[in-house]
């Protein structure tokens, strides 16, 4: 009897892997540019695949954890921003069925609601689900999908021991690494690089002009989306909860209070990490390279990218400690390398290349 029962659930989950490969090779193949498909690493199979994009900044924590670990990894690099092609609108490859499909899988596993609105955030923890994002972790060797860059970033640091710990054991120091990395996930940085700031509005020109139709084009490509997929109504629902998030934050992108506080918001965050930091050890964690590193390295050079890196002017500690982490290989690669090959120009960027 026993027997009977673990070989249909051996061969339950084979078929559910089975399955899982046939959606991310689907999820792979709505890619316009298979090229952009590629291996890191120096296997040919590997366990893991990522579907992410060069300049997405949760995509970016991703990665520098994969680089941290030196897990080899497929890496689907998406276009994440609808454009205006010769032929009418050119849609947002993390928007095709394929990938959202895919994605579904994940959120059923996360138990969340899709999200609900806007507030400038891309928290699971606050906003809930939002179903067409990157990045998207597929694990072959365990039949999971993972959303969410905070979880994946946890699950790859509990499932790849054999290099660097980047959650420590000790409870206490767990706690503080999460609490660091839960501060980071809920910085309004959608606000941030959207919106348009009343007073200093340091946005390279190129990246201003593509938020003047970012949200126009995101809904209408959506809209399409739902009418060619009418008869699927999962898909169409999570096309739904994306327009409604969007539709939130077209009004926000030149509503001034909202922008002050967002900047605000930031700033008081920074003070309570420059009082965190001891101001002699380069992390967060004394010598211990930390994932609350990974997340505050990639969200500062953001903030550099977006000529903020005002924001931490007079805050000595944070100062050293970003000159600490744009060193750090993983970092150097992963967010400001990447934000340079796939941004438009940004000039505070030239100083932190080499
Ligand atoms: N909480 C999610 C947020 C994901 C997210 O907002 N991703 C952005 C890039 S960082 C994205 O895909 N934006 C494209 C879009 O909204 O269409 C996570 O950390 O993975």
């Amino acid at each position: 009897m026993n027997a009977t029962k673990s070989d249909a659930s051996k061969s339950d989950s084979t078929s559910s892997n089975e399955s899982l490969m046939k959606m991310a090779a689907a999820a792979r193949a709505a890619m316009v540019d298979r090229a952009r498909s590629t291996i890191v690493g120096d296997v040919e199979n590997p366990r893991f695949e990522l579907f992410h994009a060069a300049s997405s900044l949760c995509s970016q924590k991703v990665r520098a954890v994969l680089h941290e670990k030196r897990s080899p990894y497929r890496s689907n690099d998406m276009l994440i921003l609808s454009s205006m092609g010769a032929d009418g609108l050119v849609p947002a490859e993390h928007y095709s069925p394929a990938y959202v499909r895919l994605r579904l899988v994940a959120g059923r596993e996360l138990g969340r609601e899709f999200v609900k609105g806007y507030s400038g955030r891309t928290s699971v923890e606050t906003e809930g689900f939002d179903p067409c994002v990157v990045p998207l972790l597929v694990d072959h060797q365990a039949g999971r999908v993972i959303a969410d860059s905070l979880r994946i970033c946890a699950y790859l640091d509990s499932t790849v021991r054999e290099t660097i710990q980047l959650v420590p054991d000790d409870p206490e120091a767990v706690a503080e690494v999460m609490r660091q990395v839960g501060i980071v996930d809920r910085i309004p940085n959608t606000a941030l690089l959207y919106g348009f700031h009343p007073d200093a509005d340091m946005r390279p020109e190129a990246l201003k002009a593509v938020m003047e139709t970012v949200y126009e084009y995101k809904i209408q490509v959506l809209e399409g989306l739902i009418a060619a997929n009418a008869g699927e109504s999962e898909l169409v629902a999570a096309y739904r909860a994306k327009i409604t998030k969007e539709s939130g934050g077209l009004p926000r992108r030149r509503d001034a209070e909202f922008q002050r506080a967002a900047r605000h918001h930031a700033r008081k965050l920074l003070e309570d990490l420059d009082r965190d930091l001891d101001g002699q050890s380069p992390y967060l964690m004394g010598n211990a390279f930390s994932l609350g590193d990974v997340v505050w390295g990639v969200n500062l050079v953001r903030l550099a990218y977006l000529g903020l890196a005002s924001l931490w002017g007079g805050l000595p500690n944070v100062t050293r400690y970003f000159d600490a982490l744009v060193r750090r290989p993983s970092l150097y690669k992963e967010a400001i390398e990447a934000s340079v090959r796939s941004l438009p120009h940004s000039k505070p960027m030239d100083a932190l290349m080499h």
